[in-house]
């Protein structure tokens, strides 16, 4: 399927996601300590993992401050908010690689937004916090609209489909349709499958296979493959050991054109991945 790039605006910029895809480095804020001491080490430390993933090639940075992981405990405002504020504002003045913030809480999409963040990043597709929409409509930033059945802690419990490909495209080309009447252009949106959020293994796999029955709804697909609990259990490796099982899956969607932006903790071996392929795909 060929497929041409298309225009993501996020806030004064543009980008044209596509050939070869965009890789968005992982940045999680999630201090050990909850003294200044602790704190101020996991700024600075979340700043500096950032500016080294820019130097690996990131074409973006993600950054979060709240684990999604199944069952997780939701983080408080106050605290997210202090986590990945001065993280944001920081990598705003050191870097010009646009930033993301992923967050469901429009208070702190609004504060990252007003640091210097260009994208909002919900894995509630803006069903989480009502006034999230107005934030993103207000600053006209990007949004990455991500599917999810369930919450992060009731996802794994029993994802059901009768078919996951249609049903997460569905779920999409709703939300795409919900959030042009809140005010958020077409152009603002990315969407993504929502790889490991209320899904099965087979659900997971069945939904990379044929991914690119996502490019029919018009937007580029952001893809978070990296790590996840799925390849854990297909390889039946630890996360420190799924390195090879990611890029083999953002590899087999490059190969399909079927996702545009690749949401990774590796970004040196990505950016390998993608320059072979782009070398490949030009001959
Ligand atoms: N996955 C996680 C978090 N945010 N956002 C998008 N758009 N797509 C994803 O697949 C996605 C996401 C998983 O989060 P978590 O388990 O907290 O770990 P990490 O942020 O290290 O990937």
């Amino acid at each position: 399927m060929s497929v041409s790039p298309v225009t993501w605006r996020l806030r004064d910029r543009t980008l044209s996601p596509g050939r070869p895809p965009l890789v968005m480095g992982i940045v999680n804020v999630t201090p050990d300590s909850f003294s200044d001491g602790g704190r101020f080490a996991a700024t600075d430390a979340a700043v500096e993992h950032g500016l080294e993933l820019v130097r690996q090639g990131a074409d973006l940075l993600d950054i979060g401050g709240e684990s999604t992981r199944p069952g997780a405990t939701p983080v408080p405002l106050e605290e997210e908010l202090r986590r990945v504020v001065p993280v944001v504002q920081k990598l705003a003045e050191l870097t010009t690689v646009p930033l993301s913030v992923d967050t469901s809480k429009a208070a702190v999409a609004r504060a990252a937004l007003e640091a210097g963040a260009h994208i909002i990043n919900d894995v509630t597709a803006l069903r989480g916090d009502p006034e999230m929409p107005d934030v993103a409509a207000a600053f006209a930033a990007g949004v990455i609209l991500m599917h999810m059945q369930g919450t992060p802690q009731t996802m794994q419990l029993n994802p059901t489909y009768e078919d996951v490909v249609a049903e997460v495209a569905g779920f999409l080309e709703a939300r795409l349709r919900a959030v042009a009447d809140q005010g958020i252009a077409g152009e603002q949106v990315v969407l993504d499958p929502g790889i490991g959020f209320g899904k099965t293994r087979e659900h997971n796999i069945r939904l990379l296979a044929h991914l690119e029955e996502l490019q029919k709804l018009g937007r580029p697909v952001c893809l978070g493959v990296s790590r996840k609990g799925f390849l854990g259990r297909l390889l039946d490796r630890p996360l420190d050991q799924r390195l090879a099982g990611s890029l083999a899956a953002a590899c087999h969607a490059m190969g399909r054109h079927a996702a545009q932006i690749l949401r990774v903790h590796d970004v040196a071996a990505t950016r390998d991945a993608v320059v072979v392929y782009r070398a490949l795909e030009e001959e």
